[in-house]
């Protein structure tokens, strides 16, 4: 907990109950017009655990065939990705001290056995813009590491309402999802965790 990077800002319990709530029934909404797909990796097509959506003018998607990327269109339905919920905007005008809007919210789902391993977030061509995320749900063991992928990594649990800012060097840190912890949150009727990312995509 003590080596975290440069940039990191853990905002614990940041969202009431009331606001976790309201932000899960425009998520619902979203997933409506926008269902979650499973993700495939580039080249292996192997499908990873996490399944996925986006709001927001740009998503970041992937499969076997064309890879990591941003696109403007839902990869299953071929429609634009839904706009994204005024609340998301407004935590972003709130937090991220970025002079402009972000383009791309990426919706995580977790299911009880879901994880993600370490990566980097460098699809964006904007690396100075922050990320934001917010978690939903069960908690999960969170792991963030340095830029180098065999920087020394130090463990938190993220947990329904908790808010993370990845600004400056932190940006580029690796970092991952362990595990989730099935049953800790009464927030998912149906259990479960949601991560949601606000991203920069253009420069
Ligand atoms: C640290 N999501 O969508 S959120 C991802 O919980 C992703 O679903 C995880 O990693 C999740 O790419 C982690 C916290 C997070 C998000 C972006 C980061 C941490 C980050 C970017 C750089 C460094
Ligand atoms: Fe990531």
């Amino acid at each position: 907990m003590n080596d975290l990077p440069e940039g990191f800002r853990y905002l614990p319990d940041y969202l009431d109950r009331a606001a976790q709530e309201a932000l899960v029934a425009e998520i619902r909404a979203v997933v409506a017009d926008a269902p979650l797909y499973v993700p495939t990796m580039p080249r292996t097509g192997k499908p990873m655990s996490v399944r996925m959506t986006n709001c927001g003018a740009l998503g970041w998607v992937t499969d076997k065939e064309r890879g990591y990327r941003y696109q403007a269109t839902h990869p299953v339905t071929g429609r634009p990705w839904p706009p994204m919920p005024a609340s998301l905007l407004n935590l972003w005008d709130t937090l991220a001290d970025y002079e402009r809007p972000p383009e791309a919210c990426l919706v995580n789902f977790y299911d009880d056995t879901a994880k993600m391993g370490l990566h980097q977030d460098s699809d964006e061509a904007d690396f100075a813009a922050p990320v934001l995320s917010v978690s939903l749900g069960d908690t999960c063991l969170f792991r963030v590491g340095g830029t180098e992928r065999t920087d020394k990594a130090v463990s938190l649990k993220l947990k329904s309402g908790d808010i993370v800012l990845l600004a400056g060097k932190s940006r580029l840190a690796f970092h991952g999802v362990t595990r989730t912890y099935p049953g800790t949150s009464t927030l998912l009727k149906n259990g479960g965790r949601i991560n949601l990312t606000l991203r920069r995509v253009t420069a």
